[in-house]
């Protein structure tokens, strides 16, 4: 039997800024995966959370006049806030602060250490502070950090160091084996090239300068190294290694971690050697996604931009609702790589896709019910080849879309239920019921077309609903549909007969984008 447990997480974002549109990338995209999978009735455990630890953090809040715990608590309330806005649905928000993620890496630090795979020595080498990344020279491009293009600085101390090297075969090993361990294909060809074939090198997992951290147990004067203490979130927030493990026995291994491509190393080369040495199955996927790109550059709080360039994903969520951050997200940004975000793409695809597409369905249709049939579903239909054929198309998408989110590809799976709005669209257009209604005894064959047209409205908005949860669901429960669940082996058979709705306004009305355009201009620059 198909095991119907889920567990799919995001990383844990640093709370070194507010949020940026950057950061609710996999957010969305996560949550998209993890609603659709709860639709399907899925046992999901989606996790997210922040990464409290490490110089970044103590430097930001001292530059503040704060205590550490006070200036993370309002970055994290604020983040709460803002995953709130754009119906963020996780099952659990990790801080790892949090007592029992620092007991249980403690823990964790320990057994490493135990089983002979934690050593004391000195460090040398180059550190790049606003990454917290430690760099060999050989690593280093242009004589800058590799991941984020700045300045590193020497850093040359005693820390405890992890026996990376020693896992290099399994790792090998691993990548040959399982080739949807790391994907797109693509990062596990760059982990190839770049780092497996030159060799795995121990990894530095303790600092004696950094002081906000989780302690050394058996030796105090260090503190656990920011990857031991982050990676690990995605057991402890499971009760790994606390008196209940029942969520760890039962999610563990994940299904799939969802990253950005800047910190897929440490994903699928680190953090399957910590598992290795703590005995423990390693998750199912890694995903690495592209990045929003913004005037050429990262969107994000960790690359200083100028101001014009930060847009708050508040500001877009306020005037045009948290789906419409959602569908750009998921909609324009093909998962797996680079996608420039623009104000005009932005309004582009909201008028397209969200105005035009879906949000004119549902109004012109139910429209139309009211018109020809006094807001009424009937039953009294007779269907023809063309409502079979109908009918047979959807089911097509509809398995399309199911298939594509099993394999992790949510935005061919949003594009396929998009397919199924323009049959809508297209199935009325072609029935033309206006026409219909002006011929004699014309009633049947419009409760006829109004009847399947509203069966691929409910299948086409019920796969939407994890896309899109903030608005499709208002016109599900005038069908009568709640809870939204989406049944694989079922196809335009929902029991809509003696429904009466009433017309509603459009869920998206459309933009004058150049109105909009010039308006967020000015909110950019103010
Ligand atoms: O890396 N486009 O945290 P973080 C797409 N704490 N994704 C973006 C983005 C953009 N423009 N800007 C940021 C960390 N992100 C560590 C993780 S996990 C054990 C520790 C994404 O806050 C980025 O790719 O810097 C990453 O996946 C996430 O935001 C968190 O980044």
């Amino acid at each position: 039997m198909e095991n119907k447990n889920f567990y799919i997480t995001t990383p844990i974002y640093y709370p070194s800024n507010k949020f940026t549109l950057g950061n609710c990338y996999t957010t969305v995209l996560c949550d998209a995966i993890a609603r659709f999978h709860r639709a399907l009735g899925y046992d999901v455990f989606f996790l997210t959370g922040t990464d409290e630890h490490g110089q970044k953090i103590a430097k930001i809040a001292s530059a503040k006049n704060m205590k550490e715990m006070q200036y993370l608590n309002e970055i994290v309330a604020d983040a709460k806030d803002l995953w709130s806005l754009l119906n963020i649905s996780y099952d659990k928000f990790i801080r790892t602060t949090d007592d029992y993620h620092v007991k249980a890496v403690t823990k964790i630090f320990n057994k490493l250490y135990q089983n002979g795979d934690i050593y004391k020595s000195i460090y040398k080498g180059k550190y790049c502070v606003p990454c917290e990344s430690f760099w060999s020279e050989e690593q280093l491009v242009d004589g800058k950090c590799p991941d984020c293009g700045r300045d590193v600085i020497d850093a040359n101390e005693e820390c405890y160091f992890f026996k990376l090297s020693k896992y290099e075969d399994k790792i090998k090993k691993l990548y040959q084996t399982n080739k949807n361990f790391l994907l797109p294909e693509s990062r596990a060809n760059e982990m190839i090239n770049n780092f497996l074939s030159k060799g795995l090198k121990d990894l530095c997992v303790s600092r004696k300068t950094v002081k906000w951290g989780i302690p050394v147990e058996f030796d105090k004067d260090q503190t656990i190294y920011v990857w031991v203490d982050a990676l690990t979130n995605y057991i402890t927030a499971l009760g790994y290694l606390s008196e209940d493990e029942s969520l760890f026995k039962k999610f563990w291994p994940a299904d799939v971690h969802v990253i950005g491509k800047e910190i897929v190393r440490f994903h699928s080369i680190i953090w399957p050697a910590i598992l290795m040495s703590l005995g423990l199955p390693l998750p199912k996927m890694i995903f690495g996604h592209g990045w929003l790109i913004f005037n050429g550059g990262k969107l994000s709080k960790s690359k200083e931009s100028g101001k014009n360039e930060v847009l708050d994903p508040r500001i877009l969520i306020e005037r045009y609702s948290s789906d419409a951050v959602r569908n750009f997200l998921i909609g324009e940004i093909s998962f797996g790589q680079d996608g420039p975000y623009s104000q005009e793409l932005f309004l582009n695809s909201f008028n397209g896709i969200l105005a035009n597409k879906v949000g004119n369905l549902s109004s012109r249709l139910i429209g139309m019910i009211c018109k020809y049939q006094n807001g009424i579903i009937t039953n009294k239909i007779s269907p023809t080849e063309q409502e079979q054929n109908f009918v047979n198309t959807i089911k097509q998408l509809k398995c399309d879309s199911i298939q594509k989110i099993k394999e992790l590809k949510p935005t061919l799976s949003y594009k396929s239920v998009l397919k199924i709005i323009d049959e809508c669209n297209g199935y009325i257009d072609n029935c033309k019921p206006w026409e219909v209604a002006k011929q004699e005894g014309g009633e049947e064959r419009i409760a006829t077309i109004l009847y399947f047209a509203v069966q691929g409205l409910l299948e086409a908005y019920t796969l939407l609903d994890a896309f899109l949860p903030e608005k499709v669901c208002q016109v599900l429960k005038l069908f009568g549909i709640d809870k939204v669940k989406i049944d694989e082996n079922a196809c335009c058979n929902f029991k809509i007969d003696g429904i009466k709705v009433e017309k509603i306004t459009p869920l998206f009305a459309r933009l004058d984008i150049n109105k909009e355009i010039e308006e967020l201009d000015k909110i950019a620059n103010d």
